[in-house]
Parts: C-alpha cells; structure tokens; sequence
C-alpha cells in the first residue's frame, strides 16, 4: 500500500511537471479512475475522452485506455503529446480490421456509405465516410437511410446487426467483434433473471443478439451509467466490461449491480467481462511512459486530416 502512495504521488508530481492531464476510460482499473478525478483529469468513454482533452489546457495528455483512443485524441488535437502506458493496448475490433484490408472491402462495395465504429485504427477512419460511437450509431444510420443512403459498416458485426434492426437500413457489414462482450451468455443470463426479476438489465450493443434482446436498456458505456443512476430499480444486471462498476458504485452507492453471466475465457481472469488490453494500464506503466515522455502516439498528418473529416461528421451531426 506504502509502494502504490508513493507512485500515485510520483505521478501527480510528474503530470505537474509535464503540463499533462489523466484521462482514463471507464474500463480500466478503479485506482486509475480515481487517480483520473482527483488530479483533474476525466474518466469517460472514447469520445468523450477526446473531447476533453482537446478543450483541456495541457499540452499533454496521458490516455490510459487503448490504441485508438490514443490515436482520436492525436487526431483531435494534433499540437498536443498524447503518451500512453501502453501502446501495445489495442482493442480485438481494431486488430481485426487492418486498414488494407478494410479499403479492398470498401472498394467492392464503392455504392455504399462507408461508416465505422469509433474502435477502429485512424487509417480505417481516414478511409470511412462517418465515424460512429455507439451512443449516436442508431441515429446517424437512420439518417442515412431516410436518405436513401445504403451501407458498410465495421467491425463490430453485433453492434451492425443491432443497428440494422433497429433502423432497417440496407447493411452490408464486416466480421469483427469484440472479446470481451462476445462472451455474455444469453441462457446463462435468462437465469439470472429468474432469480432476480427485481433487477433491470442493462446491454451494451457489442454483445449479442440474444443478449441484446433480453435488455430493458441498450446503450454505450456512458448511457448505462445514466440509466443506473436515473432508473428507479433497487438492482441492475450489466453487460458491459466491469471497469464501468467502479463509476456505477460512485454514482448510485445504495444500488446493487451483478455481472451478467459470460462463458468463462480463462479460468485465470479477475473477470472474465474484462478487456485484457484495457488492463495494460497501471499506475506503474503510467508512472514510467510520464518519466519518459514515451511511449508517444504518434499519426501521420495525412492519415489524421483524413480521419478528422469524418470523426467531425459525427460531432457536427452530434451538435
Ligand atoms: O467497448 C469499448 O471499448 C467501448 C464501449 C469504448 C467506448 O468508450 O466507446
Ligand atoms: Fe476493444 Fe472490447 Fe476491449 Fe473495448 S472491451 S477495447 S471493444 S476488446
């Protein structure tokens, strides 16, 4: 305990000296979080991490999250250092959806509108119409498709198959999907269910379908948190990376929250609904990129001015 005081203090002390500020995402672990908030920094999801470091004052930003997240935050705010703990922190979207790849895909389909998930590398979102989070993917899609717009989504094939049933749009989409909700169980879930029918159940649309389905709220990370806190239920069932208990806990401490049921990747893991990259982070690895000013995310200008476009598309469509 003496050990992790003196790094948390290590830490404050060189965020000082390199006129740099925190921002954690909800799923990594709860002394980062709160290290996040009590140094001024934020913890929030992917956007809405780079929205705040964009408008903070810091000319640095240490993004404890993964890889794209680092990278939107360098494509938002060019001028600025973005050093992570890790740079080998990636997401199972993003490693299954090479940029090479994914263009020979969008040059078969050159009819379509290219949109993308925000958990994608910035050379995927160059090459992409529309960059998406889940909070806003139902709305822009059914924009496009009032439109008559028709199209071609990655990489996420349960949120696409979830956008597609909720706006009928014409969806041709890639095969990725994500580690870590891929395993919620839907029996396993239904029987937790029995047990506790006072529970709401909150999803989010990277699980599947017959996950989805069993939901009273479907929504990204921050529109679970809001649910938890703005529902009048004493207890919550969650389908999304356990990191989000931390803030949940913080923002609704007399309710009770319960892991929906996974199928168990590793007999090893804390929680199996934990993304192994987003535990990469720590207060050591923190402590040690501050020190070096390194491990640096770093885009090229013409890759970023090409994912700037269509990152803006959605926080215009947004405003
Ligand atoms: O699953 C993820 O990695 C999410 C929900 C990221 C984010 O904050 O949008
Ligand atoms: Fe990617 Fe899933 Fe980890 Fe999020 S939780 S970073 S979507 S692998």
């Amino acid at each position: 305990a003496q050990e992790r005081d003196a790094l948390r203090e290590r830490i404050r002390r060189l965020l000082a000296e390199r006129d740099a500020v925190l921002v954690a995402h909800y799923y990594t672990d709860a002394e980062l979080q709160r290290l996040a908030d009590e140094t001024g920094g934020c913890v929030a999801d992917s956007l809405e991490m780079a929205r705040f470091g964009a408008e903070h004052p810091a000319s640095t930003l240490a993004v404890a999250g993964v890889r794209f997240m680092g990278e939107t935050a360098k494509v938002l705010t060019p001028g600025k250092r973005v050093l992570m703990p890790e740079l080998e922190a990636t997401c199972s979207l993003d490693l299954g959806c090479p940029a090479d790849e994914f263009a020979a895909f969008c040059d078969e389909h050159p009819d379509r509108t290219v949109v993308v998930y925000a958990n994608t590398s910035a050379a995927v979102k160059a090459r992409a119409d529309w960059v998406v989070t889940s909070s806003i993917a139902v709305d822009v899609v059914r924009h496009l498709h009032r439109r008559g717009e028709r199209i071609l989504w990655a990489p996420d094939k349960h949120l696409g198959e979830y956008i597609r049933r909720e706006t009928g749009a014409d969806m041709r989409l890639w095969d990725g999907s994500c580690i870590v909700h891929e395993e919620f169980r839907a029996a396993e879930l239904a029987e937790l269910r029995r047990r506790h029918p006072e529970a709401r159940v909150l999803v989010h649309p990277e699980s599947p379908a017959a996950v989805i389905e069993q939901a009273d709220v479907v929504g990204s990370t921050s529109q679970l948190l809001r649910a938890v806190v703005e529902l009048d239920a004493p207890s919550f069932i969650v389908a999304t990376d356990a990191g989000i208990f931390h803030k949940m806990h913080e923002a609704a401490p007399g309710k009770t929250l319960l892991e929906a049921p996974t199928g168990g990747r590793s007999a090893t893991c804390r929680s199996c609904a934990h993304c192994p990259w987003m535990a990469m982070n720590g207060l050591r690895s923190l402590a040690a990129a501050l020190e070096r000013s390194a491990p640096e995310v770093e885009v090229d200008p013409a890759t970023a001015a090409g994912a700037r476009r269509s990152l803006q598309r959605m926080m215009d469509f947004a405003a």
